[in-house]
């Protein structure tokens, strides 16, 4: 389904281009069209989430929506929301969440995904694992035809033990594929970086094809040491792509 991302512009005014940041904001906005008062929902984390998260806040205190309940997928998100007031409770009391909405990395033609570059990964899979509906939100640079193909990170979330142990097996494990594993670090020494659940993340580049995505989920998790990883397969029920010539709506 395809509409106007903007309204047509006149003939005698130059074609508006859109940032980065207006097309996430317009796929987060179309995005939270599919929320509904009463419902439990997942709150994903990163720079196009929080449009979606902001908006419902601002419906929250339109009055335009009502006993939602949110599930928030990091402690960003969580911080964020309680700023805006969204009611907030855990897997843990809300096991069965009704919608979830969040950004992603990549988007194959299959609807799998890549997502943790933002770190976020693992209680952003285990809240979208939970969910009836789960709508992804993105720009269209996240579409590609292969996941890790854009020779950007896949992210894995380790436990710190020997990280340097796990992540050596990490890279053997795709040799084959040329990927190199590194361990994400920030900060000015160049720190590990550290997740929400504190744990360590390491970054899998490939030079060619992973191949077979659930072979390679498999071998993955497979390995001790390996807590999750940021493929995301066959779980977006919807995907929402804005780009300069409309929104795109992907479904299952
Ligand atoms: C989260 O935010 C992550 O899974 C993904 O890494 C990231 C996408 O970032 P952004 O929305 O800022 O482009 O959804």
């Amino acid at each position: 389904v395809s509409a106007p991302a903007s309204p047509p512009s006149s003939p005698s005014l130059p074609p508006v281009i859109l940032t980065q940041d207006e097309l996430k904001k317009i796929a987060a906005y179309k995005a939270v069209e599919y929320v509904e008062s009463g419902m439990v929902l997942g709150l994903g984390t990163g720079s196009t989430a929080k449009h979606a998260v902001d908006r419902i806040g601002d419906l929250l205190r339109q009055g335009k929506l009502h006993d939602i309940v949110g599930i928030p997928t990091s402690k960003k998100t969580h911080e964020q929301a309680l700023s805006l007031g969204i009611p907030l409770a855990d897997l843990d009391s809300h096991p069965a969440i009704d919608l979830a909405i969040d950004g992603a990395d990549e988007v194959d033609p299959h609807l799998n995904l890549v997502k943790g570059r933002g770190g976020s990964l693992l209680r952003e899979k285990m809240v979208e694992g939970a969910c009836r509906k789960f709508v992804v939100i993105v720009d269209e640079s996240k579409l590609v035809k292969h996941l890790g193909g854009s020779g950007l990170a896949m992210p894995v979330e380790i436990v710190p033990f020997c990280w340097k142990f796990t992540a050596n097996r990490l890279q053997n494990l795709f040799q084959d594929a040329g990927c190199v594993a590194k361990l994400r670090t920030c900060g000015a020494n160049g720190e590990p970086y550290v997740t929400d659940n504190r744990n360590y993340i390491v970054d899998l580049y490939f030079k060619e094809d992973i191949g077979d995505l659930k072979a390679a989920s498999d071998a993955i998790l497979h390995l001790a040491g390996v807590v999750e990883h940021g493929m995301f397969l066959d779980m977006a029920t919807t995907v929402i792509v804005a780009g300069e010539l409309g929104i795109t709506v992907k479904n299952k």
